[in-house]
């Protein structure tokens, strides 16, 4: 202690904004003394556990921590535990705390459900169509009943999703009978939402379950409990609640801050409040008192996945991904940045204090030292975003100098799976056939999900729009959700004019609708709608009878967080192949990843890889999407065929 070390590593220094004609934000940050993520890499002395980052620390007793390398024989923990047990320890215990990420969102989203269905918030059912669907779902008679009747037996019987204890939950039925069979057959389908969380909790004390491949067999119990389960009900009740996404134009990057307007920025994942914020910031009351302030009006952007939320049913734009928080920020032209859970930097109150700004955290489950706390709760929404968005216009006039980098990009976001059925297949012959149809005749490959966190490790978003560009380049079709989406927004990846680097097959379908080959489909809770639209696709016939027959793959480039992990463990559960970038949080036991990455696969369709090369990760999942196709028997080249207009009518 007390020996000054030699700091290791540099950041990637461009946050993706492309400050091109505008001063960098970063560098002018700094010389006012804003520290970001930036300098605290920068500056960090003590390299990154290399036990940690490979899985092989073992910190759940006193006797440790033990730290092993597996080639040793004699290296184990003092318990006598394995690397392989440990790492699948560890990968457990990041499962379960992404999975309980969802499921608390989840829960407070049926609470919140409830509220609006029996009248005690300002929420409605906006859409009855998706109610009537989802009770189907939870067996709930629908005949005869008014909405409100029906949407208070849906919420309940989702509330008592989470604390089931046996039974099975409800909507894992909406996988294909295959998928479900199988799961039935292997003894995943998971007993109840929580009780999930707490055996694998169980599972991982010292002591207890020393398998590796049963550690796995809980994990896998669990994910699937998160995607088809809380995640699954948080997206659908939104839904109902606030709107389904419909394809809807906006604008994303740092310049959609206004120079002249009170800017106020949700951040986090939670829409309650951030539904609210966006009534209220079109009131005209609160638009004059703005006006007073000396502001041309109220501004409301979003960051992160409440920012996905806000731009899927209302197009509100966004400014900025997860890695691009503080420097939203270093503008120094935001007025209040509103916070509620997950994925939220504790240095945003410390970056702010360098300005007149304000950070506001909204949950009980979320406070940070040094920012304002004003809890929402569902029967106060509007009432608290009012208050808020005033405290905003009150600090308008302290304003001091500001710097927005002028980059905004066009897109179109909105993408939910019922959107996908209308827009391919038109108002009346609303299916997934036209996508189908297509993927058979090999104008479409097949699908790839790019989805997860933005890296501080690359030039931000970097990663994500190599990878996306390499897929539609060989007629992918891609599926994006959370930061990678926001990413591939600022590319302008997320308009119909990214048709063009596209293959001529995927372009010829993507001119004749008019859509971008990459498609916005919400936030990372909204990863749910993507397991959907692959059971749609199964439904719809000709790519197989489950989901891990059809010519899809996933990954996420540039992942973070424990919430990653348990996405793509639920997707290699449901059948499909993902490809993580960079690292994988099991890489010091050789037994263990060669379960998830090989063995895994014979249980379940699907399984893992790692590959940090952007081309070559998408190679990764081409060659897998071919292969599938190979499977299927569609892989036959179709002769090019020039197309009159009666055969675009029926494309
Ligand atoms: S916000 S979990 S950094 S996607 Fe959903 Fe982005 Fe990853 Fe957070």
């Amino acid at each position: 202690m007390g020996t000054k070390r030699t700091p290791i590593g540099v950041a990637p220094r461009c946050l993706g904004i492309d400050c091109e004609g505008s001063t960098c934000v970063v560098e002018q940050a700094e010389g006012q003394g804003v520290v970001t993520y930036i300098q605290r890499m920068n500056r960090r002395t003590i390299e990154p556990c290399l036990f940690g980052q490979g899985g092989t620390c073992c910190r759940i007793c006193s006797f440790g921590p033990c730290m092993m390398i597996e080639e040793i024989p004699e290296s184990i923990g003092i318990c006598g535990a394995t690397p392989a047990t440990v790492a699948a320890r560890n990968f457990c215990r990041m499962v379960a705390g992404g999975a309980s990420a969802h499921m608390d969102h989840g829960l407070e989203t049926a609470f919140a459900f409830l509220a609006a269905a029996r009248g005690e918030s300002e929420y409605k059912i906006k859409d009855k169509k998706k109610l009537r669907a989802l009770a189907e779902v939870f067996e709930i008679k629908t005949e005869g009943r008014s909405t409100e009747d029906i949407a208070i037996e849906v919420g309940e019987k989702a509330l008592a999703e989470f604390g089931k204890q046996e039974g099975g939950i409800y909507c894992i039925r909406r996988a294909p009978e295959k998928r479900q069979e199988l799961w039935k057959k292997t003894g995943v389908l998971p007993r109840g939402i929580q009780r999930e969380v707490v055996e694998i909790m169980h599972r991982t004390h010292m002591g207890t379950d020393q398998d590796h491949e049963n550690l796995i067999f809980q994990a896998t119990r669990c994910a699937l409990a998160d995607g088809w389960g809380g995640s699954m009900i948080s997206t659908e009740l939104q839904d109902i609640m606030f709107g389904t996404p419909v394809p809807t134009r906006a604008l994303v990057n740092l310049g959609v801050l206004a120079e002249d307007e009170v800017n106020v920025v949700v951040h986090g994942h939670e829409p309650i409040l951030s539904e609210a914020m966006a009534m209220v910031a079109q009131d005209p009351e609160l638009i004059e008192a703005a006006k007073n302030a000396g502001a041309r009006g109220i501004n409301l952007v979003g960051v992160c996945c409440t920012g996905n939320e806000v731009l899927m049913r209302h197009g509100i734009p966004v400014a900025g991904s997860f890695i691009q928080q503080e420097v939203v920020l270093a503008t120094g032209a935001v007025e209040a940045m509103v916070v509620d859970i997950q994925c939220i930097m504790q240095s945003l109150p410390a970056v702010a204090a360098c300005f007149h700004t304000e950070v506001i955290t909204t949950s009980d489950r979320a406070k940070i030292p040094g920012a304002k706390h004003i809890e929402v709760d569902h029967h106060n929404a509007v009432q608290t975003a009012r208050q808020i968005i005033q405290r905003a216009i009150d600090r308008y006039p302290k304003r001091r100098e500001i710097n927005i980098p002028k980059n905004k990009m066009d897109v179109v976001a909105g993408f939910s799976h019922e959107t996908i059925n209308h827009m391919l297949g038109g108002a009346f012959r609303a299916s997934y056939r036209p996508l189908n149809d297509n993927i058979i005749n090999g104008r479409i490959r097949g699908v790839g999900a790019v989805v997860g966190c933005d890296s501080t490790r690359v030039r931000s978003g970097y990663v994500h729009t190599t990878v996306v560009k390499e897929l539609i380049k060989n007629n992918v079709l891609v599926l994006v959700t959370g930061c990678a989406a926001t990413a591939c927004g600022r590319a302008g990846l997320l308009r119909p004019e990214a048709a063009d680097l596209a293959g001529p097959g995927l372009r010829e379908v993507c001119e004749t609708v008019g859509m971008p080959p990459v498609l916005h489909m919400g936030s990372c809770v909204d990863n749910s709608r993507i397991l959907i639209a692959a059971t749609e696709i199964v439904r719809e016939g000709g790519l197989g009878d489950d989901i891990s027959e059809v010519p899809a793959a996933g990954c996420a480039p540039e992942w973070m967080s424990e919430k990653a992990i348990s996405i793509g463990h639920y997707f290699v559960a449901s059948g499909v192949y993902v490809v993580f970038g960079r690292t994988f949080p099991t890489t010091n036991s050789k037994v263990l990843t060669d379960y998830l990455f090989r063995g895994i696969a014979e249980e379940y369709g699907g399984k893992w890889a790692v590959e940090e090369d952007p081309v070559k990760m998408a190679q990764l999942m081409i060659q897998h999407i071919e292969e599938s196709r190979e499977a299927l028997g569609i892989q036959a080249k179709k002769e090019r065929v020039l197309f009159d207009m009666e055969m675009r009518r029926e494309l």
